[in-house]
C-alpha cells in the first residue's frame, strides 16, 4: 500500500470516530460519516482531485464545526495544510445562524483554492442530497409541499439547485476548475 492511501484510510478513521454518534438530517438518518466521504469522493471521482491533503481535508471538514476536535488536534495528526484548509471551511458557531451564512459569503472569496473546492464539494453534496430526501427537522417540507403542487415543487427545486450552485461557484472563483466543468456536465445531465 502506498503512502497515499495510508493518509487516507487514517483521515477516514480519524472522522469515523469523531462522527461516530452522529446522523444526517435525511428520513433515514443516514449515518453522519458518509457526508465527508462523499464529498471527498466527489473531489476526486468527479473533480480528478488528487492532491492528499485536500482529499484530507475535505474527509475531515467538519469535525471541528461539529465534534470534539481543535485545529491544534489535527495539525498535530495531519499537518499544518490540512488544519489550515479545515479551518478555512469551518463557521464559527458562536455566532447565529443567519450571521454565519453571512460569513460565509464574505469569506468565500478570500479562501485558498484548496478550500474552495473543499467548501464547493460541500455544497454540491448538500444540495444533491436535498434534491435526494427532504431532512427531517425545523423547516416544515410538508407543509410547504401541501401548499404546492409536487409538479411545482420539483420545478422549483431544480431552478434553487442550479441557483444555489452557480451562486457558489461565482462567490468562490473556481471557474477554471476541471471540479466546476464537471459538476456543470453534471447539473447538465440532471
Ligand atoms: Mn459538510
Amino acid at each position: 500500500m502506498n503512502l497515499d492511501s495510508v493518509l487516507l484510510l487514517e483521515a477516514v478513521h480519524f472522522a469515523a470516530e469523531k462522527h461516530k454518534s452522529q446522523r444526517r438530517k435525511d428520513a433515514e438518518a443516514t449515518p453522519y460519516i458518509n457526508h465527508p466521504i462523499g464529498v471527498a469522493r466527489i473531489l476526486a471521482y468527479e473533480g480528478g482531485i488528487t492532491d492528499i491533503a485536500i482529499l484530507q481535508a475535505a474527509l475531515l471538514h467538519d469535525t471541528v464545526e461539529d465534534t470534539e476536535t481543535s485545529i491544534d488536534e489535527l495539525d498535530g495528526k495531519f499537518g499544518a495544510t490540512v488544519a489550515r484548509i479545515v479551518q478555512e471551511v469551518t463557521d464559527d458557531k458562536m455566532l447565529p445562524k443567519q450571521e454565519r451564512k453571512q460569513q460565509q459569503i464574505l469569506k468565500a472569496p478570500l479562501c485558498s483554492h484548496q478550500a474552495k473546492l473543499v467548501k464547493l464539494a460541500d455544497k454540491l453534496y448538500n444540495l444533491r442530497d436535498l434534491n435526494r430526501s427532504t431532512p427531517v427537522g425545523k423547516l416544515n417540507w410538508k407543509s410547504i409541499r401541501g401548499t404546492m403542487k409536487v409538479t411545482e415543487c420539483f420545478s422549483i427545486y431544480n431552478v434553487c439547485f442550479v441557483f444555489l450552485f452557480f451562486f457558489f461557484c461565482f462567490l468562490l472563483g473556481v471557474q477554471r476548475s476541471s471540479l466546476l466543468l464537471n459538476m456543470h456536465l453534471t447539473i447538465a445531465h440532471k
